[in-house]
């Protein structure tokens, strides 16, 4: 039986279910001296006044740090998918000034945690409040030589502008790290879905040995992107095991996690499409502009490059004149969550797509059918450089329109609305790229028939392990059983990158699938276990997924409150290893795309003031808040040409396809109202607002 597209229980769910879960905190560390921050109270200024005396006297005291104590440290990497023009300095701690609020500024390590937050409220702190830091950063242009002519030449030219709240990504268990110095080794375990590159940066930038360093990732509790890149935090409590030759622990509390982690979104954008008489589709002009916070974790310049590049969607549009910039700002870091531009780029070009099937008078799927590229058309290279590999984008529309009974939907929406009920219809398409890059992998095959895999991916509750599980188990002939599967640890698998953009199955999952089939190559030869063979696989290219949203949606007319009444989504993620996996990723996805439509926003006052420090006052949605949804099957999908398994990710799917159907269904519902702009998140106030408004227009 072939284990690969069988829903296996999972392995890793009876203890995570079951509370017995082993997170970063759940760690014993006998003697560990425990941290706690004194953090910027404002967002800018100089630091006229800094004086730990008081703190270093207080019970239980080992140490008080400020920047001077630190010495010169390296520098964070950041990737630059788009070309950057400065990248702000990653600070430890704060120098003479700082740059962001919730920036750390000393440190104090004692013996509880109790002590180490009561010396830390001791500490005095005077700052001479000045300019905020502003501006771009890093920026990129794609422009096509005809794209001014063919907005000449269009019959029609439709506008769309969408503001994304800035949201917090939230795991389950916040920033979290526990250093353990032995003889001057250090073994540190990290809440963070990139055990490996935490290695290397935290090598780099204290100037530590990598051989005796351990990076392990334990149960993480979600990672959302959030968990993909060092802390400030994070850096120090490594340094002070270090040179204090103690261990060192620090847990981030929920309010320390919305101020100083990184948020994700908070882009706004503007765009113009243009199209012939006939409804097709000329050319995309389009300004996005994303923040990035004081300091820029590894992947911050990512959002911005997806943002732009994105654009064109799964759409044949021949000329484009796209700009997307990375600014930065003084409230917090901002980097990667679920979807990491992706969702931004969608929103704007189905918006687009809905507008201007509005200005025609015509059914919006007619006329995505229309200009989707055909799956004779792919691979196809789109004017910002994407190579969209294969796929059937018109096949997920018609299907969800069919499984939906969009047809239905919308003569119930007429009828409701004859009453006097506002009701809103939606469906919408998206693709999303996914599996780039390359993941390791070591497969050892013993005498007793068993074997062992070891990944440089790891996991934060994806269900990886009985999913790398299946893949070898069919590569080896042996049962998935048989099979223990060891992730997120820098000792047991030499490199690796980690759980990020959507590649972990894929990618991940083409390595156990290369490494597992030259063992079974070596004992089908006759070789003597045990035998052990690693993989270091790269993907031929990114793996485009592509589906569709359908939601129904009704606003209250005297409260604003809109409810989702029933939501589709169908997807095409290649092939499947685990469709019970891939379900639980398109529902979770889906509860924080209805967030972000719905819900969630980080806010700030005038002062730069962060004024959702917790989650009494920032909505975070709980499960009752979450609507029903429907997973339509795909009964036909397309193998990813570009990695070994044939597989697209599909993590990310609920954040970038959802926000788009739930924004067009209460612009339908609202529709009748002459209601044409509204914004995340949909709350009631803003919906209420916009009904009045309407009614006194
Ligand atoms: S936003 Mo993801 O963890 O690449």
């Amino acid at each position: 039986m072939r284990h690969v597209g069988q829903s296996l229980p999972r392995r890793e769910d009876p203890p995570l279910i079951a509370g017995r879960g082993r997170y970063t905190d759940d760690i014993r560390l006998d003697g560990a001296l425990h941290l706690a921050f004194l953090r910027a109270p404002v967002p800018s200024g100089r630091i006229a006044e800094l004086d730990t005396s008081e703190a270093a006297a207080m019970p239980g005291v080992a140490a008080v740090l400020t920047a001077a104590d630190l010495g010169p440290l390296g520098a964070l990497s950041v990737a630059t998918p788009i070309p950057a023009d400065r990248i702000p300095p990653f600070p430890v701690l704060a120098d003479d000034a700082v740059t962001g609020l919730g920036q750390p500024v000393a440190a104090v390590l004692a013996g509880t945690r109790a002590q180490a937050l009561d010396a830390a409220e001791t500490i005095l702190l005077d700052i001479d409040e000045g300019e905020t830091v502003n501006g771009t950063v890093a920026e990129k242009h794609w422009v096509t030589q005809g794209c001014a002519a063919a907005f000449n030449r269009a019959a029609l030219v439709v506008e769309a502008t969408m503001r994304h709240p800035r949201l917090a990504p939230a795991p389950m268990e916040p920033r979290a790290i526990a250093v353990e110095y032995a003889d001057g080794a250090l073994t540190v375990w990290h809440g963070t879905q990139t055990p490996h590159r935490s290695r290397t940066e935290l090598a780099r930038i204290l100037q530590l040995d990598p051989d005796r360093l351990r990076v392990i990732a334990p149960d993480v509790g979600g990672a959302f992107g959030q968990k993909a890149s060092l802390y400030p935090e994070e850096v120090l409590a490594v340094w002070a095991a270090r040179h204090l030759e103690r261990s060192v622990r620090w847990t981030a509390t929920r309010g320390e996690d919305l101020i100083s982690a990184t948020s994700g979104r908070g882009a706004e954008s503007r765009g113009r499409l243009a199209l012939d008489a006939e409804g097709r589709f000329l050319a995309l002009e389009a300004e996005v502009e994303s923040p990035v916070g004081p300091w820029l974790p590894t992947s911050a310049l990512v959002p911005a490059w997806n943002a732009g590049r994105m654009l064109p969607s799964g759409y044949a549009i021949a000329e484009a004149d796209i700009t997307t910039r990375a600014v930065a700002h003084p409230t917090g870091p901002v980097g990667i969550y679920r979807g990491a531009g992706r969702p931004e780029a969608i929103c704007l070009i189905e918006r687009l797509v809905e507008e201007a099937a509005r200005a025609r008078g015509e059914d919006a799927i007619d006329l995505r059918r229309r200009n989707l590229l055909p799956s004779s058309a792919l691979p196809h290279e789109t004017p910002t450089g994407c190579r969209l590999d294969s796929g059937d984008f018109a096949g997920v529309v018609d299907r969800l329109a069919e499984a939906a009974d969009l047809d239905r939907l919308r003569a119930e929406r007429d009828r409701r609305r004859a009453q006097g009920e506002l009701v809103g219809v939606a469906l919408t398409f998206f693709v999303e790229p996914t599996g780039s890059g390359w993941e390791s992998a070591r497969v050892t095959l013993n005498a007793d028939g068993g074997a062992l895999v070891a990944s440089g991916s790891s996991s934060q509750g994806h269900g990886r392990r009985t999913a790398y599980a299946q893949i070898a188990a069919d590569a080896l002939g042996i049962a998935p059983e048989a099979i223990e599967v060891a992730l997120g640890d820098t000792g047991l698998c030499p490199e690796g990158i980690g759980a990020l953009a959507s590649r972990s199955t894929a990618i991940g999952g083409s390595a156990v699938l290369e490494a597992a089939r030259a063992v079974a190559a070596r004992r089908d030869a006759g070789e003597a276990l045990p035998v052990t063979e690693e993989a270091v696989y790269e993907a031929e290219g990114e793996a485009w997924g592509a589906g569709a949203w359908c939601v129904m949606l009704s606003v209250d007319r005297d409260t604003g409150q809109a409810s989702i009444e029933r939501a589709w989504t169908i997807d095409d993620v290649g092939e499947v290893v685990s469709p019970a996996s891939v379900a639980g990723q398109v529902m979770g996805g889906f509860a924080q795309g209805f967030g972000e439509a719905m819900m969630e926003r980080l806010g700030f006052d005038a002062d730069g003031q962060l004024l959702t420090g917790s989650f009494m006052d920032y909505a975070m949605p709980r499960a009752a808040d979450v609507p029903p949804l429907t997973l339509v099957e795909n009964p036909a999908p397309t193998p990813a040409p570009v990695n070994s398994l044939g597989a697209r990710g599909v993590g990310e799917a609920g954040p970038i396809g959802a926000p788009p159907a739930i924004l067009a269904a209460a612009l339908d519902a609202l529709a009748p109202l002459g209601v044409r702009d509204l914004h995340f998140p949909l709350t009631p106030e803003q919906l209420w607002r916009a009904i009045r408004d309407a009614q006194q227009g």
